[in-house]
Order: C-alpha cells, then structure tokens, then sequence
C-alpha cells in the first residue's frame, strides 16, 4: 500500500493512504541500512501489517531547508506597505525555489495600504509577468482577491514563504478559518538560542493542504557555487552567451567584456542588485568549501603518504545497497 508522510517525531513516521487512513510506522531495517532519507512530503510504500516503511518512493521535489517533499507550489507572500515591500528579499526567495524546482506564485499583500495602487501593479507586473510567475495582489484583512488565490490553490500541497509581518497567518486563516497555524514561525526553541528541531507537518485544509513548516528565516545562498547562480535568473542568463569569458560570473562592471552589464537596459535594476548580492553569498560558500578541501590536502601530507581509507565492511555493503536501490528507483 502507499502512503505520504505527513509527520515526522523521532523514530515515528505518520502516515496518510490516499483513503485518508492513517498509520504510524517505523523504517524497515533495510531502509535504515540504506540510510534512506525519508522526510515529510516523502510518498512510501508500507508493509503488509502497515507497520514498517518499506520502500521511499521517487520524489517530484525536494527542498532542504526546510525538509520537506512533492511540493506543488510555494505561494510567496510580500506586503506591498508595513513593512515596505523588499523585492530583494522576494527574489531571495524565488531564487532559492527556483534552485529547488518548485512552481511558485507572488501574493502581494496589504494592497489597501497602497496609495499608488496601480502604478506598483504596474511595475511588479513588468518585472515578474516575464518571468511567469503567477501574480495575486490582495488584502488578506479585508478579504480582497481571495476568490482567486483559493481557487489557484485548491488541491494542491504548498508551503507558505514570506518575511515576518507581511500577513502569513492572516492569509491563511481567512483562507481557511478552521484551522490555525503558525506559517513560518521561529519557534519558541530557537529564540532561546537552543538546538533547534525543525518540525514540519502537512495540514490538511479546506481545499488544499499547507506543508507547515519552521519558516525559511535567514535563507543564504551557502550552498550554491557562484557559476550555478546565474542559470536561476531567467532575464539575466539570455545575455550570458554573449561575455566575452566563458567563467564570466558577470560581475563586471566594464563594457564589452560582460554581456549582462552590456544589457542592463533591459534588466530589472533590483534583479541585477539582488544577483550581484546573492552572488557574493555564493563567493563566501566557494572560498569556505576550497579551504576545507586545502586543510584536507594538509591533514593528508602530515600523516604521511601511506594514508589509507577505511571503509568497514558494513558501509560497503550500504554503500552497494544504495546503489543498487538507485538503478531500481530509475528502473
Ligand atoms: N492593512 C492590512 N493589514 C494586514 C493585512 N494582512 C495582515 N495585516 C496585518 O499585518 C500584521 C501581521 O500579520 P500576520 O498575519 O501576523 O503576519 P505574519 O507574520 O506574516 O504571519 C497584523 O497586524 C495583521 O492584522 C492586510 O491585507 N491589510
Ligand atoms: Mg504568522
Ligand atoms: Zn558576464
């Protein structure tokens, strides 16, 4: 029988059938040998007695920070007023998404704030209808543009993204008032600065469901080496064919040499600024990562030549095995 994953509470994963039957289950040793990564979202295959978690099934997607699988859609979730809206900060977000393939779409909040209403529409549309996001603007308070939004969302799983105060929870719970979450919230552990367990849970709602998770505070492009960044910003990479270096990070700012900064007339200013940013983070993460790797090379030299890597006989096995599970998984 299959079966998704909706929570995760030490050894104990809670399981839904597509008859909404629900089951907690264990991994099965085979799995745990594997080292299998079953998280929420994850779709399983359970034992006969429903006891076990026998088989991880192939995922559509999957993003790391929070963990959490087979999402449909992220909806981002920016104010348009209180606080000002902060379009690097939205394509922090939708980079960061971007990276993990998820679909998302742009809900600009707090739209009855807005006195220019329609010279912002104007302007957001002429940056992110080009990029084919789709875009909500609403007032969550005072249940503007709802219709629409819920419709868009109806039977879909999605993850809620956006900064603190932009209007989260308000959304949510005029888009379901039955249920109450905290979206997106640090959690009371990691305010006291303690190590932080990182729950995420798939909620069901009226007529979709919300991977509720931790927040995706302080995302940092720390994991992204600095030439992968540029393919994640579809109005940018056009231009790249054109610089005059194949390693062009296109952060030069000189005519005829990067083709980005020669077209700059026809890119957003705040999507250069915010690549420009991103790409620092992406810097910091290459640098870090090399200089492990040199205390690695130095740790080598020091104990001599004849270094020699252990693997017990049990990791090869597990090692095997997962291979093994792969081609099957492809199969
Ligand atoms: N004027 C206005 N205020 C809103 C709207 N949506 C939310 N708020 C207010 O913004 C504040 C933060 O909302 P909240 O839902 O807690 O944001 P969250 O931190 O993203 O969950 C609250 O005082 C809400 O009442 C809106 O559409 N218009
Ligand atoms: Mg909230
Ligand atoms: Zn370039």
């Amino acid at each position: 029988m299959q079966a998704q994953v909706y929570k995760i509470h030490s050894d104990f994963y809670y399981v839904k059938n597509f008859e909404h039957e629900e089951f907690v289950c264990k991994l099965k040793d085979t799995l745990k040998k594997q080292k299998a990564d079953v998280r929420v979202g994850d779709y399983v295959e359970l034992s006969s007695d429903k006891g076990f978690i026998s088989k991880l099934l192939k995922r559509k997607n999957f993003i790391s920070r929070p963990k959490v699988a087979n999402v449909d859609l992220a909806l981002v979730v920016c104010s348009l007023k209180e606080p000002e809206l902060d379009l690097v900060q939205l394509n922090r977000y939708l980079t960061y998404l971007k990276y993990f393939n998820i679909e998302c779409a742009i809900c600009f909040n707090k739209e009855d704030l807005d006195n220019e209403l329609e010279l912002t529409i104007k302007k957001i549309k002429s940056i992110y209808q080009k990029l084919d996001y789709t875009l909500f603007f609403i007032s969550a308070k005072n249940k503007i543009g709802l219709k629409e939004l819920s419709d868009y969302i109806k039977n879909k799983t999605i993850v809620m993204v956006g900064m603190s105060g932009v209007g989260k929870s308000t959304l949510l719970n005029a888009l379901n008032p039955s249920v109450s979450l905290r979206v997106g919230e640090v959690s009371k552990k990691t305010l006291r600065g303690a190590h932080t367990t990182r729950h995420v849970e798939i909620i069901e709602c009226e007529n979709f469901r919300i991977a509720d998770t931790p927040g995706f505070s302080n995302l940092k492009f720390d994991f992204i080496l600095p030439a992968e960044l540029i393919d994640l910003f579809d109005d940018m990479k056009q231009f790249k064919g054109g610089c005059k270096f194949s390693n062009c990070l296109h952060d030069v700012k000189e005519e005829n040499i990067c083709s980005i900064y020669d077209n700059l007339d026809k890119i957003d200013d705040v999507r250069y600024r915010s690549y420009l940013a991103f790409l620092a983070e992406c810097k910091d993460y290459k640098e870090k990562i090399s200089k492990r790797s040199i205390k690695k090379e130095e740790l080598k030299k020091k104990t001599g030549s004849n270094t020699v890597v252990k693997i017990s006989k049990q990791k090869r096995e597990s090692a095997r095995n997962t291979i093994k599970q792969k081609i099957k998984d492809i199969d």
